[in-house]
């Protein structure tokens, strides 16, 4: 199975532009307790380089474009994030790096728990260990 999955958002647009409207358990399957954005990344900077034990997220590239790198432990796929009609979802005990960030690039991130640094995984071996692949 792969590990990337995508959630639609129908663009609401008429002649003035567009508009996405992202509705918790509607367009986004799960609560949403946290949103944040990552924006003015220098160049060649990576980001991520971790996974969660509990936490649900959707990633979206609102502007702009970079790479991100999903890891089970066991398969590594990679994928584009470039259009802000297209969310990322990233499960939880999934291993995650952000690379080639745009200039441009804001990435917003919809998240179903509240900041926890304990619920982090940083170290790729125990990240393995715990998937106990
Ligand atoms: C993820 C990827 C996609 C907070 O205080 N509150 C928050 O909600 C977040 C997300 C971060 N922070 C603090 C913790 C660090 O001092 O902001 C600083 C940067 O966070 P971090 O180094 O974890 O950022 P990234 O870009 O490596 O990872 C982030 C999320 O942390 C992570 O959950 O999945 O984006």
């Amino acid at each position: 199975m792969s590990l990337i999955e995508w959630v639609d958002f129908p663009p609401l647009g008429d002649d003035r532009g567009s508009l996405v409207a992202l509705e918790a358990e509607n367009t986004v399957p799960f609560v949403i307790k946290r949103v944040y954005y990552i924006f003015g990344t220098q160049q060649g900077v990576a980001r991520g380089f971790h996974a969660h034990k509990n936490l649900q997220q959707v990633a979206v590239c609102v502007t702009g474009s970079c790479r991100m790198v999903l890891d089970d432990g066991k398969n590594r796929e990679e994928v584009w994030l470039d259009s802000p009609i297209k969310g990322l979802i990233i499960s939880d005990l999934v291993w995650r790096e952000m690379h080639d960030f745009s200039e441009d690039c804001v990435l917003l991130v919809l998240a179903s728990e509240h900041y926890d640094e304990n619920d982090y995984i940083r170290d790729y071996e125990d990240f393995k260990h715990i998937k106990r692949w």
